[in-house]
């Protein structure tokens, strides 16, 4: 079963979206398996932000993740990297489909709301990061037979 590291980045959690956004996760079928109100400190943002560590406007987001506290969910599922994803909307929110968080509440790249890992590789190492092992459950939900074939 895919794992995918969501973080309800601080503009999100400073709006009121906290509670919209976890909704369409968990309409969408996934399911929830860690979550935490967090502060991310500046050490684990250089870390989760890594690959972007030589862009231009990685300072501001390190800026961005760390201004206020955050929600982070690890989620679970079948094929649950893209399908986040999708649920997300594109990274630019100018760009997001309507229907999507991205799309229905932003408008710019370095407000978009939410993270989601991109990769099954990356969901592993970043569920990791996030979450120490005694915060994830192993659990069946009793409507999982009715989401997963
Ligand atoms: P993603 O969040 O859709 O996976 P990435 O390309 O991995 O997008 O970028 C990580 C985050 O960095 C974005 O969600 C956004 O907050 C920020 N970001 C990406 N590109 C830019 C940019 O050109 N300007 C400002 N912020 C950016
Ligand atoms: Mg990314």
């Amino acid at each position: 079963m895919e794992r995918t590291l969501i973080i309800i980045k601080p503009d999100a959690v400073q709006r009121g979206l906290t509670g919209e956004i976890l909704r369409r996760f968990e309409q969408r079928g996934l399911r929830i398996v860690g979550m935490k109100f967090m502060q991310v400190s500046r050490e684990l943002a250089e870390k989760h932000y890594d690959v972007h560590r030589e862009r231009p406007f990685f300072a501001g987001l390190v800026e961005y993740i760390t201004a206020s506290p955050v929600v982070v969910i690890a989620l679970e599922g079948t094929d649950a990297i893209a399908a986040a994803r999708k649920t997300i909307g594109a990274t630019k929110p100018v760009e997001a489909e309507a229907g999507t968080i991205r799309g229905d509440f932003a408008l710019e790249i370095g407000r978009n709301l939410v993270h989601g890992s991109d990769s099954v590789e990356n969901g592993q190492i970043e569920v990791a990061n996030f979450f120490v092992e005694s915060e994830l459950a192993s659990w069946e939900r009793a409507t999982d037979r009715w989401i997963f074939e």
